[in-house]
């Protein structure tokens, strides 16, 4: 694995804040309504992301996901004001606006959303990688979903498929507690959800994943052994979201004091602890990192506020269309 230098934890300090801040300016933009629709946001997970991003090749790797799907694809290489615009329903939006919260996706950078169907993105990882198997493309794509998704048939298909065929996947569980408000307890009569690839013989592990370094260090071995064609691996990255599952999340489920101790294991207070203990930035440069996390948000807002809106002329050119159909004129 590349060397954790001082210089990897100044950016994953960086980017770890750009992606909170990014994600606490989309709920402010929520409120206002500006950004429509549900929106459903990262925060305190980003260990995962910074983990995973130095453990793959960005030149070749891929990514998938499911609706929490807004900063993956800026870690990947995506233009952040490019993401914002498309939350606002903006023409300079990744999807020209006409995707949305929880549809980001972006083919040049292998990142291929953003999936709201639960557990729906699962059988579409193992397709990308059964993709570059058969065309001999030596990547890996890393396939995330949740604790609740891990629920789903989908994922034993999946798996099943993936170690049969030994595809260069890495299944990626986000296990944040809850699916929306069911907690993991509540779902099965085990919490070990990495157990579930034991079944299929798959390499499983669990993971801290509100360190980067844990998560880098388990991604890696797991690409590694799909690059040598050694197929897949399970990973369950013990995470928490602070955030509710949605904007519209009463959080009634869970108490403020639940919060508040995950807060103490907060992924960007350790990266910055161990900036200071190692004494890698004097607080005059942590603060020239924060006011340029600031500067970008703020970028992107205002990008993302005065690009204009799609014309109405493309709104059914993205529709499915057959022409054949045979009960609805198939043209508005
Ligand atoms: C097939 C399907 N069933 C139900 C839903 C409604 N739904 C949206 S998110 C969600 C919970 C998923 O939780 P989890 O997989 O743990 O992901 P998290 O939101 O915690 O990241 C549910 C049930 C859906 N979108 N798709
Ligand atoms: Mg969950």
């Amino acid at each position: 694995m590349k060397e954790l230098t001082k210089e990897v934890y100044l950016d994953w300090y960086e980017n770890m804040l750009f992606w909170r801040k990014f994600e606490d300016k989309l709920a402010a933009l929520y409120i206002q309504q500006k950004v429509r629709g549900f929106l459903h946001l990262y925060n305190g997970q980003e260990a995962i992301l910074a983990g995973c991003l130095h453990a793959m090749d960005l030149s070749k790797d891929k990514m998938i996901t499911a609706y929490r799907n807004h900063v993956q694809p800026i870690g990947m290489g995506v233009d952040p004001r490019k993401v914002m615009a498309e939350l606002l329903g903006k023409a300079t939006g990744t999807s020209q606006g006409l995707g949305g919260s929880m549809h980001i996706f972006s083919k040049e950078h292998r990142f291929y959303g953003g999936h709201g169907i639960v557990g729906g993105q699962i059988p579409l990882g193992a397709g990308l990688a059964f993709a570059d198997k058969y065309k001999g493309i030596d990547a890996a794509t890393l396939t995330f979903f949740g604790d609740g998704a891990a629920r789903q048939g989908s994922l034993h298909e999946a798996f099943n498929m993936a170690m049969l065929w030994k595809l260069p996947v890495i299944f990626i569980c986000e296990n944040n507690g809850y699916a929306m408000g069911t907690s993991v307890e509540r779902t099965a009569n085990h919490v070990d959800v990495w157990k579930l690839g034991l079944g299929y013989e798959m390499p499983s592990y669990a993971v801290d994943a509100m360190n980067p370094v844990k998560v880098a260090e388990a991604v890696y071995d797991a690409i590694e052994r799909a690059r040598k064609g050694e197929g897949p691996t399970f990973l369950e990255m013990k995470t928490y979201r602070y955030r509710g599952h949605s904007m519209s999340d009463a959080q009634h489920y869970r108490t403020k004091a639940e919060v508040e101790e995950y807060k103490k294991i907060d992924p960007i207070t350790q990266v910055l602890d161990t900036i200071k203990e190692n004494n890698w930035a004097s607080d005059e440069e942590i603060e020239e990192i924060d006011n340029r996390v600031r500067d970008l948000v703020k970028e992107c807002e205002q990008f993302a506020e005065e690009s204009p809106y799609p014309d109405t002329s493309v709104m059914y050119d993205v529709v499915y269309e057959q022409e054949d159909y045979p009960f609805l004129p198939h043209k508005l």
